[in-house]
């Protein structure tokens, strides 16, 4: 099978982690500027979007929890124990929010600037709003992983470490990202995890 993805994508880091979790060997993995609307892009997915998981029999899987829901029916099929309870749920669409607010802040800049370097946009009203997304998604992802057992690496804990990178990536020497150091010791517990080392995105 093969997935469609650009190394600093968040979303596409996610499917990709949880495709190399699920024990997926053979994956052909294929870098595309989603930005350029690649004809090999938008022939397995209309909106021209990374992730794009295309499967053996030509089926084509977009959005990247529906690509890790694929992920974990591979993984059960496997005899992996059950994961996603309410609470790896919660956390999966908290630690989203903060990567759907992040990767829109930059969608921001380019749109009112044709870049990413210009942040104009981060004190518009719209801008300052995906800005409190990143900060409250971030202390509510914190206060969640109070007493967590660092063995246990499921979706939700690493969609936060992929947010956590992703912001600090691309907002650290802005100085308004909220402390997490619960998010910051677990990051450093995993950080030679496969699924986490592969994935991480270029400096
Ligand atoms: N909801 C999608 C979001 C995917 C997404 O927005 N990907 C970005 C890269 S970070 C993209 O391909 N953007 C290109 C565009 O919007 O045209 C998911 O969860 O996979």
């Amino acid at each position: 099978m093969r997935l469609y993805k650009n190394p600093t994508s968040p979303f596409a880091r996610i499917a990709h982690a949880a495709l190399i979790e699920a024990g997926v060997a053979d994956l052909d993995v294929r870098v595309v500027d989603q930005w350029a609307d690649p004809a090999e892009l938008l022939a397995v997915n209309t909106a021209g979007r990374v992730p794009c998981l295309l499967l053996d029999d030509g089926t084509a899987i977009a959005e990247c929890l529906l690509i890790a829901a694929y992920a974990e029916q591979l993984r059960a099929a496997r005899g992996g124990a059950a994961g996603w309870d309410p609470a790896c749920l919660s956390l999966t669409g908290t630690a989203l929010g903060v990567c759907d607010a992040a990767v829109q802040t930059m969608v921001g800049r380019r749109i009112l600037s044709g870049g990413f370097q210009d942040t104009g946009f981060d004190g518009a009203e719209l801008g300052r709003k995906r800005r409190r997304a990143m900060i409250e998604g971030l202390q509510v992802v914190e206060a969640a992983l109070a007493g967590r057992d660092a063995s246990d690496l499921d979706l939700g804990l690493i969609t936060a470490i992929v947010a956590l990178d992703y912001v600090d990536m691309r907002f650290s020497a802005a100085g308004w990202l909220p402390p997490t150091p619960r998010l910051r010791a677990l990051r450093s517990c995993f950080a030679d995890r496969p699924s986490l080392a592969a994935t991480r995105p270029p400096n």
